[in-house]
C-alpha cells in the first residue's frame, strides 16, 4: 500500500538471512519501516536467556540497513499497541511463528503475518558453530 507506515518487532540476534528477508518483505508493503528491537530484559523475561549480542549492538545492526527507516527498543510485548500508535503505523508485520497472537490489535492497524524463511534460525546458527 503506497504511503503506508509499517511496523515490526524482533530480537534480531546473530542477524541472518531470515531476519533480512522478513524486513525486506515488510518494507515492500509500504514506504516507511519502523522496527522495534526487543531489549535484553524482555528476552530474559520471555525466554530465560540473554541474547548473544547486547541490545545496543542488535539495534545498531538493524538501524544500518537501507530498508529500515527508524528503530526503537521494544521493552515489553504488552506495549505493542502504544508503539503502533506512537509510530502511527498502519500495518503490523510479524513472522508467522506469531500467527494469531496480535489479532487484537487489528482495531488500530492491519495485522499481517508473513511466512518465516525455512531452515534458518539463530538457534540453528549457534548449534552449527558449536559442533
Ligand atoms: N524470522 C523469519 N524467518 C526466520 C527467522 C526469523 O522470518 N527463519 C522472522 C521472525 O518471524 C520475526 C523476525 O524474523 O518476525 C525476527 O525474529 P526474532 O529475532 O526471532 O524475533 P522474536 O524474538 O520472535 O521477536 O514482539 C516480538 C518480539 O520482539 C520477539
Amino acid at each position: 500500500m503506497s504511503g503506508s507506515r509499517i511496523i515490526t518487532f524482533g530480537t534480531f540476534d546473530v542477524f541472518h538471512i531470515g531476519h533480512l528477508r522478513l524486513l525486506e518483505r515488510a518494507k515492500a508493503l509500504g514506504d516507511f519501516l519502523a522496527v522495534g528491537v526487543s531489549t535484553d530484559d524482555l528476552n530474559f523475561r520471555k525466554k530465560g536467556v540473554r541474547p548473544v549480542f547486547p541490545q545496543d549492538q542488535r539495534l545498531e545492526i538493524v538501524q544500518a540497513l537501507r530498508i529500515v527507516d527508524r528503530v526503537f527498543y521494544e521493552e515489553s510485548l504488552e506495549q505493542k499497541r502504544d508503539y503502533i500508535l506512537a509510530e502511527r503505523a498502519q500495518i503490523l508485520v510479524m513472522g508467522d511463528d506469531w500467527r494469531g497472537k496480535f489479532d487484537e490489535l487489528s482495531d488500530v492497524c492491519k495485522v499481517v503475518y508473513l511466512p518465516r524463511t525455512p531452515a534458518i534460525s539463530t538457534t540453528a546458527v549457534i548449534e552449527k558453530i558449536r559442533v
